[in-house]
């Protein structure tokens, strides 16, 4: 659904404004938004010109309509001039500040879709780089103050531009001596704005930075909330985040301080730029070289002149703000986008589901590989376990066949293809997983489930879903059912809970290959032997990988490997490993023991079992 009726508002790629030049990069962003831009500096440009007339308006009723003798006839005229020319000014400010609104918002509107579509597509890597609290920081508060540089400084120069041209040119008209003489404050003050304008960049750098760090200890709390609590840190997270807190407080004074030292300095040199050109026209108008017409006209015109010189000087000093901020916004622009849909082999139809790891290696760090010589075939329709002490690279195996992240070493195969051929979307469509941990919207169960499948899904469909999930029962109870709103607003689910909601979402998808990473590890005994009969009627056809820590749960599967530090120990069936002793068979005897005196333990107390 589009409802942004902006031109180009999502066809416009805005890595095109990435460049090293940031005015360039700043023009490039505003495209499609130019002419709205044009008109409303011109539109500014038409209101000061009104403004300009009016007193030009003044020293002709001053030094002509008052000494003419036919003056109560001019009179009617030169009142509805001034009405007509204050009506006018204002009808064109209020255009100038409605294109104004529009470029900038526009800008801004844009800028934050394609923020949040160009997070969505890139890497892991970069995701896992990349702290959240600092991206949110990007996406909102820097974003904010590139809107506000086209709002205030984009058309504040071409305000200041016309607005000096206009009344120079008028000032001219007046008196070339005068004009002249009014406009000697110019270069200090640019000089000045210059050399404030590196520091407060510097300045106005730091303070952004500290407010990412802010922002992430922030959405770092929030998300770790009962860490927070369950350790009773409470008082040291307080005193991180104040002390956090305060060295934003101490940039953002130090930020402000730098403008306020800056703003009197050039108050008063345009203040004694005043002073000078109302003292020397005044002596001129003694001396009878200027009339007192003009010396009206002329004080007006100097604050005029004078008001975008003094505001070129903050302007300048304000534009470093908006710079810095767009290269915190471009840093993220210019990441590469993980292609979606590119591959050098396009497949049609579904997978078979023949897998294939020759020798794979792979590493987060490249200097740290993760796996090493992988090796194993699986025939479409298998079921592969992995089994491993925690850290043995068992999800960096399975989170390799979706190309969350990529090989660098050896090959893999799909149906004879290598993996990195194929486009991503493609596998992730073909490729149904249940995370570790498993994450759910704050939406509706139903949303919940239905997510990924991307077409309308009938409610037997779903609720089949959950029957297999073994979880149906337990939404039931909830008082809408499949409506119920997780989370926040909703019911909560336990993490039992939630991961079978997950598993419905993914035997909904209808994957060709399954992979359930410890996807039962929330679940106990009971309900997971209630829930294996369903997957493995569910795994009938497809190719499974399944992680789990309990040998009941891998044991019937095609074929198990074990893993230890990145490497295949062992591999084999559920009894040619029990036939070969080694880890498998040492696991399996510490979990039948422990469940053998748990059964003891139970049946000494006297529980049904
Ligand atoms: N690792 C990493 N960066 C990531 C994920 C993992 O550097 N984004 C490291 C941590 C481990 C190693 O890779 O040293 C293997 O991690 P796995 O997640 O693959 O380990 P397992 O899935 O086998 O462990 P567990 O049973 O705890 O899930
Ligand atoms: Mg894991």
């Amino acid at each position: 659904m589009n409802v942004n009726p902006l031109p180009q508002a999502y066809t416009y790629d805005l890595k095109q404004s990435v460049s090293n030049n940031r005015l360039l990069g700043f023009w490039r962003m505003m495209a499609g938004f130019r002419w709205r831009y044009f008109g409303a500096i011109a539109t500014l440009g038409l209101a000061s010109v009104f403004s300009m007339v009016s007193f030009l308006l003044i020293r002709y009723f001053v030094d002509e309509a008052l000494q003419a003798p036919d003056l109560a006839a001019i009179l009617p005229p030169v009142a509805l001039g001034f009405v007509g020319l204050a009506l006018l000014q204002g009808l064109f400010s209020f255009l100038s500040g409605k294109l104004t609104a529009q470029t900038a918002e526009g800008v801004a509107l844009r800028l934050r879709n394609y923020m949040f579509d160009h997070i969505q597509h890139l890497t892991f890597t970069y995701h896992d780089n990349m702290k959240t609290g600092e991206l949110i920081q990007r996406c909102t508060s820097d974003v904010d103050t590139v809107r506000r540089f086209f709002s205030e400084q984009a058309i504040g120069i071409g305000r200041i531009f016309i607005l000096f041209s206009i009344n120079f040119g008028a000032l001219l008209s007046l008196h070339v001596g005068l004009a002249l003489l009014s406009v000697i404050v110019i270069p200090p003050i640019v000089i000045m704005s210059l050399f404030f304008f590196r520091r407060v960049s510097k300045a106005w750098d730091e303070y952004e930075q500290q407010d990412a760090k802010l922002s992430t200890t922030l959405q770092e709390n929030l998300s770790g909330v009962r860490v927070v609590k369950a350790f009773a840190r409470q008082q040291y997270e307080q005193d991180k985040f104040e002390a956090d807190n305060y060295e934003k407080f101490r940039r953002g004074r130090h930020f402000m301080l730098m403008h306020s030292g800056f703003w009197p300095i050039t108050d008063v040199i345009c203040g004694a730029q005043i002073l000078a050109g109302y003292g020397v026209a005044a002596i001129m108008v003694m001396d009878g070289t200027l009339t007192l017409g003009a010396y009206l006209a002329y004080a007006g015109l100097l604050i005029n002149i004078i008001n975008p010189i003094r505001n070129l000087g903050r302007l300048i000093v304000h534009m470093s703000t908006g710079m810095v901020s767009f290269e915190r916004v471009m840093h993220v622009i210019r990441e590469e986008r993980e292609p979606l849909t590119k591959g050098a082999f396009q497949p049609e139809g579904s997978l078979k589901g023949e897998v294939v790891f020759k020798d794979v290696s792979f590493g987060y760090d490249p200097e740290a590989p993760v796996l090493k010589d992988i090796s194993f075939t699986v025939r479409p329709g298998q079921t592969v376990a992995l089994l491993g002490s925690t850290g043995s690279g068992k999800t960096s195996v399975v989170s390799l066949l979706p190309r969350f992240y990529e090989y660098t070493g050896g090959s893999i195969t799909i149906d004879g293809a290598e993996l990195r051929d194929y486009p991503r979307q493609y596998l992730r469509r073909q490729i149904g997983i249940v995370e570790q941990e498993p994450f759910l919207f704050s939406r509706t169960i139903r949303e919940n489930i239905t997510y990924g499948v991307g077409r309308e899904v009938s409610d037997d469909e779903v609720i089949a879903a959950a029957q297999a999930a073994a979880i149906h029962e337990v939404i039931e109870t909830f008082p809408d059912g499949y409506n119920t709103l997780v989370g926040e607003r909703g019911v909560t689910l336990s993490g039992g809970q939630k991961q079978r909601v997950v598993l419905a979402r993914t035997l909904l998808k209808d994957p060709r290959i399954l992979i359930l990473d410890d996807a039962t590890s929330s679940v106990d005994a009971e309900t997971e032997d209630s829930i294996r009969e369903a997957l493995l009627r569910l795994m009938q056809g497809r190719t499974s990988f399944i992680i789990a820590h309990r040998i009941q749960t891998v044991m019937r599967a095609d074929l198990i490997l074990v893993f230890d530090k990145g490497r295949i120990i062992q591999r084999g069936t559920h009894e040619e490993l029990m036939a070969a002793g080694g880890m498998y068979r040492h696991v399996y005897d510490l979990q039948s023991r422990i469940e053998d005196e748990l059964e003891k333990e139970i049946a000494s107390v006297g529980l049904p079992l």
